[in-house]
C-alpha cells in the first residue's frame, strides 16, 4: 500500500493531482481544509499496487476481446516449461494464519473499492459533505456541486452563490422581433401564444408570424391562438415572406416568430433558419429546451443550435421536470440568460418570468414554483 499526502489550493486541484500521481484506482483516506495566512487543503491518498496490477492483468484475461502481447512479461500458456512446478492452489500452500491474512486483505480491498466509488464525497471534510449532498439531491452535476461546495461555508450561502452564477429575466421595454427555435414538440407554438397573452397584459401591441408550413395542422393550431387572443398573424413559407410579414406588422411592439418543428439533426432545417437570419433583420433568438428531457438530450440540442445566434434560453414543461438542478447545469453550460420558464399547458397563464434570485431559489427549492406566480406582477 502506497500512501501519499497532497497539498493544494482547492479540493479539485488536489484530486486532479492524486489522479495524476497515483492513478484512477487511488483512494482518498482523509482530507482537511487548513486556514490561516495561506489557506490550503491537505488530502491523504493511497493506492494498492496489487489491486492496480490485478486490474491490468484482468484486462488481459481470456474473456477480454484483444489478445495480450505474449513475451517475457506474459509467457504463452501453451509453452509449458519442464522446470515449472505443478499447479497448486494458494490456499493449500499457505498455513492457516496466512489464509486469515489473505481474507482480511480481501476485505480491506473491498472496503477501499467501496470508498473509491464514493468519489468526491469521501474527499470532502465533514463540514462540507452535507452541502455537497444537498446539491446532488437537487440534481446539480457532480463537478458543479463540488465547485459550489468549495465556495459555500454553509447551506444558506448557496442561494447567493447560485444567483451570481445565473442570468435570468427578460426585458419587455424594447420594440423587438423574437424568434423561437427548438426541437420538435418542445412547446414553441404554445410558448408563442403565451408570450402574446402576457404582452397583451402589459398593454403591448403584439403580432405573430408562423414559419411552420411543414407540419399538418400547424397553421390551424396557431390560427386558433391568434383568433382567441386577437393577435394579427402572418404565415410565411419562405424567408422573403418573413420580411413581408415583419413589414406588415411594423406597428407592433413585439413580433413573435414561431418556427417549424423539425429534427435539429436535419441539415435542411438549420439551413432554413440560417436563410431567415440572412435577411439581416435584428431578431432576438430564444432557444427552447424541455425541462422534462434528459440532460444528454439538452446538451445535444445545444450543440445542434450552436451555429445559430441564440441570445437567450427558455425552459419549457418545467411542471413535468424531475427537478430544477438541470436548469442550473444547462445554464452554466450554455452561458446564456434564462428568459422564462413554462410550467403547464394553460395559455397564457403557465409561463414564469423570474429574476436571478427567484431562479436560484427555485433550483434549491423546486416546490416554490407557484410562489413566483404570486410575486410576479404579470399574473
Ligand atoms: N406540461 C406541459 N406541456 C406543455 C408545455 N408547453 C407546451 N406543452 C404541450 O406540449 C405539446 C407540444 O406543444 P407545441 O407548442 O405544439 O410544441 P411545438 O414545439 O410547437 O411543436 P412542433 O411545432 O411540432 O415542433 C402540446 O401538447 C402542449 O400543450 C408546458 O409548459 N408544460
Ligand atoms: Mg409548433
Amino acid at each position: 500500500m502506497k500512501i501519499k499526502k497532497f497539498e493544494a489550493g482547492s479540493f479539485r486541484e488536489a484530486l486532479a493531482w492524486v489522479k495524476k500521481e497515483l492513478g484512477q484506482e487511488a483512494v482518498i483516506l482523509s482530507s482537511e481544509e487548513i486556514g490561516g495566512l495561506n489557506p490550503k487543503v491537505e488530502v491523504v491518498a493511497a493506492i494498492d499496487p496489487d489491486l492496480a496490477q490485478e486490474k491490468t492483468i484482468k484486462s488481459f484475461s481470456p474473456e477480454s476481446e484483444s489478445e495480450p502481447e505474449w513475451g517475457e512479461k506474459f509467457p504463452r500458456p501453451d509453452k509449458v516449461s519442464l522446470s515449472s512446478s505443478p499447479p497448486v492452489t494458494r490456499a493449500k500452500a499457505f498455513p492457516a494464519y496466512h489464509e486469515q491474512v489473505l481474507l482480511e486483505l480481501q476485505n480491506l480491498r473491498e472496503s477501499l473499492e467501496a470508498l473509491r466509488n464514493k468519489g468526491y464525497e469521501v474527499s470532502l471534510p465533514e463540514s462540507k459533505k452535507n452541502i455537497y449532498q444537498y446539491l446532488r439531491n437537487r440534481f446539480i452535476r457532480e463537478d458543479l456541486a463540488l465547485n459550489l461546495t468549495e465556495k459555500a461555508n454553509c447551506l444558506t450561502d448557496l442561494s447567493g452563490i447560485i444567483r451570481n452564477d445565473l442570468q435570468a429575466g427578460w426585458d419587455w421595454s424594447d420594440k423587438k422581433v423574437v424568434i423561437l427555435i427548438g426541437s420538435t414538440g418542445v412547446g414553441k407554438t404554445t410558448t408563442a401564444a403565451k408570450l402574446c397573452g402576457q404582452s397583451i397584459k402589459l398593454k403591448k401591441k403584439v403580432g405573430l408570424i408562423s414559419l411552420d408550413t411543414f407540419r399538418i395542422g400547424a397553421i390551424e393550431q396557431i390560427r386558433i391562438y391568434s383568433r382567441i387572443l386577437g393577435v394579427p398573424l402572418s404565415i410565411a413559407s419562405s424567408p422573403e415572406e418573413v420580411r413581408e410579414g415583419i413589414n406588415k406588422l411594423k406597428d407592433r411592439d413585439i413580433i413573435i416568430i414561431d418556427t417549424t418543428g423539425r429534427n435539429p439533426k436535419d441539415p435542411s432545417y438549420g439551413n432554413e433558419l440560417k436563410a431567415v437570419y440572412a435577411l439581416g433583420i435584428p431578431m432576438e433568438t430564444h432557444l427552447l429546451i424541455s425541462g422534462s428531457s434528459s440532460e444528454h438530450f439538452m446538451a445535444e440540442s445545444l450543440s445542434h443550435y450552436q451555429s445559430l445566434p441564440v441570445n437567450r434560453i427558455a425552459f419549457t414543461k418545467m411542471d413535468e421536470a424531475g427537478g430544477f438542478g438541470p436548469v442550473y447545469n444547462f445554464s452554466m453550460q450554455a452561458r446564456k440568460p434564462v428568459a422564462y420558464l413554462t410550467t403547464g399547458q394553460k395559455v397564457p397563464a403557465d409561463i414564469e418570468f423570474c429574476s436571478n434570485a427567484q431562479l436560484a431559489d427555485l433550483i434549491l427549492n423546486p416546490k416554490d414554483v407557484g410562489r413566483i406566480a404570486e410575486i410576479n406582477p404579470i399574473h
